[in-house]
């Protein structure tokens, strides 16, 4: 059995996830952390408001690539970088928040 294990292990590294990687991003006393997330290309990032106040997530490109709603405690923002790239954003209601995504 464990000779078999381990003839099978190559195989399971060469077949893709079903399961996109995910990766999460916390708000905090006005701070998103961490400030700057790299990723593979396909990963779902999930902001978490844990102020008691509302953020938001909005990105800083012109046009903005994706905008979230305003999010009360505890409340999430999801979305998948399917692209490579540098992905700044900012919160909409308090510019001077600023994050970034890597997606390499
Ligand atoms: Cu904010």
């Amino acid at each position: 059995m464990l000779r078999r294990a381990l003839l099978a292990a190559p195989l399971a590294l060469a077949v893709r996830p079903a399961r996109a990687a995910e990766a999460s991003v916390t708000i905090d006393n006005f701070v998103f952390t961490p400030p700057v997330l790299t990723v593979a290309a396909g990963t779902k990032v999930t902001w978490t408001n844990r102020d008691d106040i509302p953020h938001s997530v909005v990105s800083a490109a012109q046009p903005p690539l994706f905008k979230a709603h305003v999010m009360d405690t505890d409340e999430t923002f999801e979305r998948v970088f399917d692209t490579k790239g540098t992905f700044p954003y900012f919160c909409g209601l308090h510019p001077h928040m600023q994050g970034t995504v890597i997606v390499t």
